[in-house]
């Protein structure tokens, strides 16, 4: 068995970043060997001190909406990975575009389309504190972009339309996380990201595992469309689309307590249900 999750509205509370009411899950799924893995908009650089408190150090990650996948040593293949350069000894898989040529066609198509944005890059400090309630040290690792950039949308419905359509000729895609647009390249996305951890996992272990992927957003949808059972977490604003998985369940709790609501669905009460499940 495995578990993809979104952080941000999902694990972690929308407005305090907090996961006390899912710490005993994780805790035993830990303990039963079942991996949990971050499926998030956060960057890299916000997942080493998060993995760390969440207790997830030995699993994969996928940072930046899909765009950047992280191996820990355990997760790597002897002749597809290079060993990880890093201290952690993590391998990093870039699956889009670089984030210099992201931001020089969003300032070229903001000149020529006369649109109204303002990218995370461009916010002061204080105003991207003041926008997620991040404190300096994490909204510092927020801007640490490697593969999308986050924007804040301020002009109408139909030039968002338009903008999508001149990124679109550039290889770029949009996705709505909870408070921010993002961009990134079209081959990233969270969907692509765990089928190609799921792939790994099989190719690892031998067999495939049953997958269980739980998200609140836009940007949850293509994840929660290729696992195997799948969690909806209300958030604070309606999904507009809904997965088409069939096995899909939608919460009544929002973030963490929601969470623990869509395992529960899923997996049972007690360690003996979960014990009995298949692999
Ligand atoms: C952004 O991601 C969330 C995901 O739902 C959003 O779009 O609102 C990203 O910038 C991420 O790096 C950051 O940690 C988060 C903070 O709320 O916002
Ligand atoms: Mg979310
Ligand atoms: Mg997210």
């Amino acid at each position: 068995r495995i578990v993809m999750t979104d952080l941000d509205g999902s694990l972690l509370d929308h407005d305090t970043y907090g996961f006390s009411p899912a710490a005993p899950w994780l805790a035993r799924l830990k303990k039963l060997g079942v991996p949990v893995i971050p499926v998030t908009s956060k960057t890299r650089a916000e997942l080493i001190p998060l993995r760390e408190s969440l207790g997830l150090t030995a699993t994969p990650f996928v940072a930046e909406n899909g765009a950047v996948i992280g191996l820990p040593p355990g997760w790597c293949h002897a002749r597809l990975d290079r060993p990880g350069n890093a201290r952690d000894g993590i391998v990093v898989k870039h699956t889009g575009v670089d984030i210099g040529f992201i931001r020089a066609r969003l300032t070229i198509w903001r000149k020529r389309l006369d649109v109204r944005f303002t990218c995370m890059s461009e916010l002061s400090m204080p105003q991207v504190m003041e926008l997620t309630g991040l404190d300096e040290m994490r909204a510092r690792a927020a801007r640490q972009r490697e593969g999308s950039e986050p924007f804040v949308w301020q002009d109408d419905d139909a030039a968002l339309e338009t903008f999508r359509l001149a990124l679109e000729g550039d290889g770029l895609e949009l996705t709505q996380g909870g408070r921010f647009w993002h961009v990134m390249g079209r081959a990233s996305n969270k969907g692509s990201a765990v089928e190609w951890l799921i792939k790994r996992f099989s190719a690892l272990r031998g067999s495939p595992p049953l997958s269980l992927g739980l998200g609140d957003g836009p940007n949850d949808i293509t994840m929660l469309d290729v696992v195997d059972q799948a969690v909806v977490i209300r958030g604070g604003h309606e999904l507009q689309v809904m997965p088409s998985n069939v096995s899909l369940y939608r919460t009544q709790a929002a973030g963490p307590e929601g969470w623990v609501e869509g395992v529960v669905h899923w997996w049972g009460q007690d360690d003996s249900r979960l014990a009995t499940l298949p692999q």
